[in-house]
């Protein structure tokens, strides 16, 4: 059990052997009918049985966030793997490997409301309570490491401007309509995160497989009191990968939980997930050595130029016992920080510092949500703030002040372990006026576009294609081109003839030629496979050797094989014996998967050659650039399936073909040698981004 799970343990509510009752406390007997008179009789007012139930009820729900809405939360633990830190902070949880400090993390969409699906184009939020020995730390990160604006003030216009528009509440939880990109168009500043939006960065496959960042520029303070400037990473045990973006737009329909859910299960089935936490770490004297502000956090520090220096692993082990009361209720806040953590100047962190504790004042009724069991600290809390809605500690003692003698001067003034604000001189006058270090809008944005490979590029091509041709304004899509020349001429080109603008005729802004590979997620694979999900389609008369084989190798090594025939049940093999159904496959979908394997037998490739469903899922895997493994007489199905549109298949049943599917027609009674290393190669790659799709029908 860990701290949090303790200091919890008083609140939790089982309700396991008790008797019903009212809130007051006494037993009711009889729960399905009102107080009436009489049998047809009128309602009455004495019924405070049923009063308090409905007026309990009609006080259910409490404000969402108004940005943030949809998250995911969990519980875990974080810890450093040594103390090379403590030269730079004294923030304990971050230096001492003997600490375990427990956290909370929620993971979240951004645009859409409560029950929005997962899988939208969105930036995730990435955010982290360390319930720490010193006082809770929150780390409020994103999982794009930049913003779309560089003032807190601007805010309040993205946000209106992204959200469904206020005539008819339309669209939901998608940014590809008219006043975002007018917003985006009118404000250049967003072109680097706008790169970052229209990649594949905002289509995670996993809560598991997304990077996280501080986004922000921090500052460490070490015992001497001296400030370094950093800059927070959270990098994925199982890599980077996303989700295409036909295959997203259908999850939506088909799971719209399905980032929730595979949190969830992923938690349930011991697959714990995994991030490593990192830093960059710039000197103070060297803030200006940069070509861009620290302070904008529309830019990055290219890992290349000041590396990410691991500090310290967290790993997610413990679901919610109640999504209420911890997930929604959790309040994260920019300000919660601890000694050893400071802020910096970024105006866009400066305002948050504002945001979030009055945001949680209207959110969750009243100054007291620290007190809310997901949002107290671990360490002692001893303050003279008093009263308020929903204050539950009951002080003791006549003073609520400080200093003074009838308390014996407690809550006393601690002289050791304490917040000093770091000690930083400023001079100015007062102006309203943009920084001339933030107003390089492009270079960044060009950096990125850079440092993408060919497939990463082409499916941002289609994504400004896709959002710019679902705006009715003509003249919106013509500036946004005009703004994509000035990142790259060819994007901008490209983008211009899918969406019926005028292309830009000169390259007027040369590209910088500049890339960081760090950005491309082709370079942040991992080679696991762990909790990948591979659908296996049967039907009775399957040949039960060779996928049997694959099948036990694939758990074997971490994946999920599952599965799927037209109901569920068991099917016959062959050889007279029977293999279980994990799932009917209308309940389920090719999308909802990583890869498919079509086992051999003739009778099983007959039936499901007549069965629309299996076809189709076969086809969108292939269209969704998914590892495809077809057995025996299974190899004639996926060439069925895609209506003999490409090659689909090589013979020699060891190595895929040029677009990534395996296919070994002659194996009945076994595997050929290496098929089933093949296989894991390509599910550990995740996609097979370079099989051209376009003319697959799915
Ligand atoms: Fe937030 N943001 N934000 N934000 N944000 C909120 O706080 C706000 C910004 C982020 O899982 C709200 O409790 C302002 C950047 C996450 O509960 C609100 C500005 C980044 C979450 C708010 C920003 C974020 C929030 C809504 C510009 C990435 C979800 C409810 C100055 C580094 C936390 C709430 C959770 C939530 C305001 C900018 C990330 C309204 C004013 C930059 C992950 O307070």
């Amino acid at each position: 059990m860990d701290d949090k799970q303790r200091q919890m343990d008083g609140v939790r509510v089982n309700l396991a052997g008790t008797v019903l009752t009212t809130q007051q406390g006494v037993r009711v007997d009889h729960t399905d009918d009102s107080l009436t008179i009489g049998e047809r009789g009128p309602t009455l007012l004495e019924d405070f049985q049923a009063r308090e139930k409905i007026t309990h009820f009609d006080h259910e729900r409490i404000p969402e966030r108004v940005v943030h809405a949809r998250g995911s939360g969990a519980y875990g633990t974080f810890t450093p793997y040594n103390d090379w830190l403590a030269e730079y902070t004294v923030a304990e949880f971050l230096t001492d490997p003997a600490v375990s400090t427990p956290v909370f993390v929620r993971f979240s969409t951004v645009a859409g409301s409560r029950g929005s699906a997962d899988t939208v184009r969105d930036v995730r939020g990435f955010a982290t309570k360390f319930y720490t020995r010193a006082g809770n730390y929150d780390l409020v990160g994103n999982n794009i490491p930049v913003f779309f604006i560089h003032d807190g003030i601007k805010f309040p216009d993205f946000v209106h401007a992204v959200k469904p528009e206020p005539h008819n509440e339309i669209p939901q939880a998608a940014s590809a309509h008219d006043t975002l990109w007018d917003f985006v168009s009118l404000q250049p500043e967003t072109m680097h995160m706008m790169m970052w939006l229209m990649s594949d960065r905002a289509l995670p496959r996993s809560f598991r497989m997304m990077q996280g960042f501080g986004v922000h520029t921090f500052r460490l303070v070490n015992a001497a009191g001296q400030g370094t400037f950093v800059k927070f990473h959270w990098k994925p045990a199982l890599g980077v990968h996303s989700l295409e973006w036909d295959e997203a737009q259908k999850i939506a329909g088909k799971d719209p939980d399905f980032n929730r859910r595979d949190l969830w299960e992923a938690i349930e089935t011991g697959e714990f997930p995994e991030y490593e936490l990192g830093v960059q770490l710039v000197a103070e004297a060297d803030e200006h050595s940069f070509d861009v502000d620290l302070l904008d956090a529309t830019k990055i520090i290219p890992e290349e130029q000041v590396p990410v220096r691991p500090v310290g692993r967290m790993i997610l082990n413990r679901n919610t016992d109640n999504f209420f009361a911890e997930t929604e209720q959790v309040a994260f806040h920019t300000a919660n920080i601890v000694p050893g953590i400071d802020f910096t100047n970024d105006p866009l962190l400066q305002m948050r510092n504002f945001s979030y504790l009055d945001t949680q004042l209207i959110r969750l009724g009243g100054p007291n949500f620290a007190q809310i069991p997901v949002n107290r600290p671990i360490a002692e809390v001893s303050t003279n703030q008093r009263d308020g809605y929903h204050q539950s500690r009951v002080h003791q003692g006549r003073t609520a002040y400080v200093k003074n003698s009838l308390s014996g001067g407690c809550p006393a003034i601690a002289d050791e372990r304490v917040f000093r604000h770091y000690q930083e001189r400023v001079e100015g006058h007062k102006i309203r006026k943009r920084a001339r270090s933030f107003q390089d809008y492009y270079s960044q944005a060009t950096l990125f576009w850079n440092s993408m490979s060919d497939w990463e590029r082409e499916h941002i091509v289609a994504a400004f294609r896709f959002e710019l041709g679902k705006v009715d304004h003509m003249h919106i899509r013509q500036a946004v081109v005009e703004h994509l020349t000035r990142v790259d001429h060819r994007l901008a080109v490209q983008v211009a003839e899918g969406v019926g603008v005028k292309p830009p005729t000169e390259e007027a802004h040369p590209n910088h030629g500049r890339s960081s590979p760090a950005l491309s997620q082709a370079n942040n694979a991992t080679g696991s496979i762990r909790s990948r999900k591979v659908a296996v389609l049967v039907a009775d008369g399957v040949e039960a050797g060779p996928v049997t084989a694959l099948v036990a190798e694939l758990r074997k090594r971490g994946a999920v094989p599952e599965l799927l025939a037209a109901t569920n049940g068991a099917v016959r093999t062959v050889a007279g014996g029977e293999l279980t159904v994990d799932r009917a496959m209308n309940t389920m979908a090719s999308v909802l998967y990583d890869a498919v394997v079509v086992p051999g037998g003739d009778a099983a490739a007959a039936t499901l050659s007549g069965d629309g469903y299996a076809m189709h899922f076969i086809a969108e895997a292939i269209k969704h650039a998914k590892p495809v493994a077809a057995i025996g007489a299974g190899v004639g199905l996926v060439g069925l399936a895609t209506a003999n549109v490409l090659t689909l298949t090589s013979t020699d049943g060891a190595t895929a073909n040029e677009h990534g599917v395996l296919g070994a027609p002659s194996a009945t009674t076994e595997l050929p040698e290496g098929f089933i290393d093949s296989f894991c190669d390509s599910l550990a790659a995740h996609r097979v981004w370079t099989r051209p799709t376009a003319a697959i029908p799915a």
